[in-house]
This record gives C-alpha cells, structure tokens and sequence, in this order.
C-alpha cells in the first residue's frame, strides 16, 4: 500500500509538520478541537469515492447500500443526541448550513436579525460581505453596552419596530448562556422564525450544561468540529413540519453530491458524544474555562461580559494597552495560539481588534484541567505585560513545552507518519 509519503512528500511533510505543531503548541482557539483516532480513520476511508445525491432510501445513484447505512445512522444519532424530530447531515460546513436554513424559510429581499459580527455573532448571520447580508435585508443587533450581554427587552423593542421574518440566534465569540425561551417569545410576538446556530456550545448542549434550543427553535445549525468533536462539517435539526423544505433547501438547492465519509465521521464522533466520557469531557471544559476566568481577573485583566458560563472567554486586551493583533502574535511566538476578536463597541477593525478569544475545548480534549488552565493564563500575562523581553519567550516556550510534553497528542499518529517517512527516504 502506498502512502502519501510515496506519491507526495511535500505534502507528507506538511502533514506531519502540522501533527507535530499541533502537538507541540498551546491550542486555544476557541473554535478548534482535536479529533479522535476513530474520527480521522471514517474521514480518510473509501466513503469519499461514493456519489449518493438524493438521502437515504431516494438516491439518484446506484450502489448506495453502505453509504445509505452510515448516513442513516449519522441522522438517527443527531436526534437522540440533540432530541430532534428531524437532523439533516449533509451540510458542508456552518455557512452552507445558516444558508439552506435562510433558503428554506425566506426569500432573498426578506428581512433577517442577526446578532452583529463585532458583537460576536457571525458571518452568515447577515454580515455585509457575507451572501447571508447581501441576499437577505440583514439588520444586525448588538449587545447591551453595561452587561455585554443580549438585552431581550431592546431586542423585543427593535423586533416590533423592524419585523424580521427570522431572527437568528447563536454566537461565535459569546461567552454567556443564551436564553432560547426568550428568543421564542420574541420570534412568536411577531410571528417570526426562530433559529439558532450552536456551532460553538452543540458539546455543551448535548451534556446539559447549556439550555438546548432544539425544543423551542425552528431551526437549529451546528458545526461538527468545535465543542462536538467530530470532523469538519455541519448538520441542521428541525421540527417535522419543516424537514421537507430544510431537506430540500440543503440537496438540490445548495449541494450536490454529500460527502459521504464526513458523514460517517460525523457518525462515528455522535456515538461518541453518546457516551459518559463525553459528558466528563464537556464537564471539564467548562470547568477549565472558569479556572481560566478566576485567574484572568486575580491578574486584574477585564473580561467581556465579567467571565464565562460556557468554553470561551473574550479578554479585553486593550484595557492593558496591547492590540489583539498584538497579543495574538506575540503569543504565537510563545508557542501559544490565540485569535484577536473584536470586543463589543471596539473601536479598532476586526483585523486589529481590541481583544483576544480564548477557549478550553483542545486543551481538555489533551487531558489538561483546572491547574494547568490557570498555569496557561499565568503564561499569557507574562507574555502580554513583557511583549518587549526577549528573554520572558524563552523562558514561556520552555513552560510550554513541558505542558506539551506532559499531556501528548496524537503520539502515535506522529510515529507513524515518521516511519513512513524513513521508508520513503
Ligand atoms: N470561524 C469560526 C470560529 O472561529 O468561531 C466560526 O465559524
């Protein structure tokens, strides 16, 4: 058999360079996760060969018999998991699926809610470059500038004034709880769509440890690769009465030909997160975001919103006279990876911004709990208040590493593509 190695060894290289920095540097971004053994096997299996437009049972092509299985069981997890009355696994990624939601219920020049990009919402909730802003008359809320949180109240106010046929909901740099019960009242005021977007919290939820919108949305999207564990992709839960148009919307109004072997990933990462261990996991996420939140603020940095109900935190680094984009690189150089986020009513652009996003789910996946979280944020304080000092990333990317070294990541994934490497050499 023959290996990437032997056809392509510079992307071989690339791979293994990349398991390797995954392994050797402190991931943070809130957004990022480390896939299991299980996962990367369905992802890299003979399922990517297959064309099967169409869903289980009603393909538009022959020989679907083992990809209708695996497709069939991914469905039937993503309701168990989430008490859905209806899943569809077949959206691409998180943009792809906000769209088939938009495309299911609306029609382009219809007016849509979404929370503002600067505010930690997202893209596809309507931002102006994004499609979601152009097809649709996209009105952007924002958060409360005293709590940073969501004001319902201004919220119901400019929903009545405005009357968005859906209001969607969610976040990608929110570190509170939302509350879906609100949202509904809200929506039914009007008589508006509710949808929510959990690509971030879908972990949480499926553990309980964040109120599940499946019960009280129209329409819920959630990636596949955050808090959830499984591989890059989306899914969309519905209610019955909508299935049809959600079905419709994703294959043939958006896609194409599924792809099958992420969704037997997707498959294989839902029985996962049908398991006990799951919830610890999800359990000491949120854990380590608090143990993060408590040592942030006896170092006297000021955190969005005052802290965290969930995995992430936005930290306010400007308040402290550094630039996120400042922050971001000088923790990169300290082996220590971030993203700069806007905060709320930030005076700088998205690609300088006045903050830094944090979050727990990679560095649980490795093992790592409250102490070394608090370790970490020992870290980034030293970094951020001696940006200058040479000598202080030194002294970090040693603290680093042993971290790495203690709590290793795809070991032997890593040894594998070595020995492949020799044989090719
Ligand atoms: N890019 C993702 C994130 O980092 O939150 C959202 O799609």
């Amino acid at each position: 058999m023959k290996h990437v190695w032997d056809i392509d060894p510079e992307i071989g290289e690339a791979i293994l360079k990349e398991a390797e920095r995954q392994n050797s540097k402190l991931e943070l971004i809130a957004s990022e996760n480390f896939v299991s053994h299980a996962v990367l096997e369905a992802m890299g299996s003979v399922m990517t060969n297959k064309y099967a437009e169409g869903y289980p049972g009603k393909r538009y092509y022959g020989g679907c018999e083992w990809v209708d299985v695996a497709e069939s069981l991914a469905i039937e997890r993503a309701k168990k998991l989430f008490n859905a009355e209806h899943a569809n696994v077949q959206p691409l990624s998180g943009v792809p699926a906000n769209l088939a939601v938009y495309t299911a219920f609306l029609k382009p020049g219809d007016k849509i809610f979404g929370l503002a990009l600067s505010h930690g919402g997202h893209l596809s909730h309507g931002y102006k470059v994004s499609i979601t802003g152009k097809l649709y008359d996209a009105f952007q809320y924002t958060v409360d500038p005293d709590t940073e949180t969501i004001n319902y109240d201004a919220l119901r106010e400019l929903a009545k004034e405005h009357k968005p046929k859906l209001i969607m909901t969610g976040a990608s740099a929110y570190p509170r709880t939302l509350h879906w019960d609100k949202f509904r009242e809200i929506a039914d005021e009007i008589g508006a769509y509710f949808v929510a977007d959990i690509a971030h919290i879908a972990g949480l939820v499926v553990a309980g440890l964040h109120p599940n919108p499946v019960p009280l949305a129209d329409a819920v999207t959630t990636t596949t690769h955050k808090t959830l564990k499984g591989p890059r992709g989306a899914i969309i839960l519905c209610k019955e009465e909508h299935a049809k148009a959600i079905d419709k919307a994703v294959f043939p109004g958006l896609q194409g030909g599924p792809h099958m072997h992420i969704i037997a990933a997707k498959a294989v990462a839902f029985k996962e997160a049908m398991t006990d261990e799951f919830k610890e996991y999800q359990t000491q996420i949120v854990k380590n975001a608090k143990a993060m939140e408590e040592e942030f603020k006896s170092l006297g940095w000021r955190l969005v919103a005052g802290g965290t109900d969930t995995h992430l935190l936005l930290v306010d680094v400007k308040s402290k006279g550094i630039t996120g984009k400042q922050a971001e690189e000088a923790l990169d150089r300290a082996n220590i990876t971030v993203n700069k986020n806007t905060i709320p009513f930030d005076k700088e652009k998205p690609f300088i911004a006045s903050g830094i996003r944090v979050g727990t789910p990679a560095l649980t996946t490795r093992g790592m709990k409250e102490d070394e979280m608090k370790r970490i944020v020992r870290l980034i304080d030293k970094v951020l208040t001696n940006i200058d000092d040479e000598k202080v990333y030194e002294e970090v990317r040693g603290e680093v590493k042993e971290l790495t070294d203690a709590f290793p990541l795809y070991s032997e994934l890593r040894e594998e593509l070595k020995k492949q490497r020799r044989l090719d050499a």
